[in-house]
């Protein structure tokens, strides 16, 4: 087993970086994958940079370039969903992208030609989060995930991507890693703490929480890849 794990943000893989040894850095179209260890697995980690175009290269290099097998992501979002606060974690269902749009030809958002609205995630993974969770003592909330090349800090745009995709969060890279590992035939899980409400103190609260709420995320992944290595 080799395992991916993604972020987008430097701030969402060092807390992951931290927990591995010999760890050896490899550059690759224009990025830094670090190859490791994690007690007998082979991990690699990147964070892509922001967005859906850098973090669709990512996802793609980790599969066909590192031979990745299962891909995970850690990271942070902002909340859809009024019940979810600030450090809460939130496992991807299934993920759209809420910025594509032909819908002037009479196709649904975020739907293109033999694509789909939506991507599921792999459901023995996020039963394999239900475990950790009960584990820990934690609620993560299992929902739907809109992902855009925007940072949303409207109650407008926020509303929008609400009713059209019944999100419970949002973020800028989920669904297009999504897309890569269902093409490709590899499990995946996204996993995201929220940093912010996606509203108008979107900006403020995201600079003032994403490093914590990063670390929620890292956290709990590192409890499941405890438990994907058999400890
Ligand atoms: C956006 C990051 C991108 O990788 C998506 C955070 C948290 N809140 C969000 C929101 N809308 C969309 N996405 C998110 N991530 C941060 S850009 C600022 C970078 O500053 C999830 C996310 N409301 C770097 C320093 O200049």
């Amino acid at each position: 087993m080799k395992i991916a794990i993604m972020g987008a943000m430097p701030e969402e893989v060092a807390p992951i970086l931290e927990s591995l040894d010999d760890v050896v850095e490899v550059n690759y179209a224009k990025n830094k994958y670090f190859k490791a260890k994690y007690k007998d697995i082979d991990v690699v980690v990147a964070y892509s940079k922001i967005g859906k175009v850098f973090s669709t290269l990512t996802a793609s290099t980790m599969l066909q370039m590192f031979a990745c097998d299962m891909l995970l992501f850690t990271g942070v979002a902002g909340a859809v969903n009024s019940k979810l606060q600030i450090g809460d974690l939130v496992v991807a269902s299934k993920l759209a992208q809420h910025d594509l749009d032909i819908t002037i030809f009479g196709h649904p958002h975020g739907y293109v030609p033999e694509g789909s609205v939506y991507v599921e995630s792999d459901r023995d993974l996020t039963a394999l989060s239900k475990i950790v969770a009960s584990e820990m003592g934690i609620d993560v909330k299992e929902g739907i995930i809109a992902t855009g090349d925007q940072f949303i800090a409207s109650e407008e745009r926020k509303g929008f991507i609400a009713e059209t995709f019944k999100a419970d969060a949002l973020e800028m890279e989920g669904a297009s890693v999504a897309v890569v590992c269902d093409a490709l035939g590899v499990p995946f899980f996204i996993l995201r703490s929220i940093s912010d409400s996606a509203d108008m103190d979107a900006g403020f609260n995201f600079e003032e929480f994403v490093e914590s709420s990063a670390k929620v995320s890292a956290k709990f992944l590192m409890k499941m890849i405890d438990k994907l290595a058999g400890a």
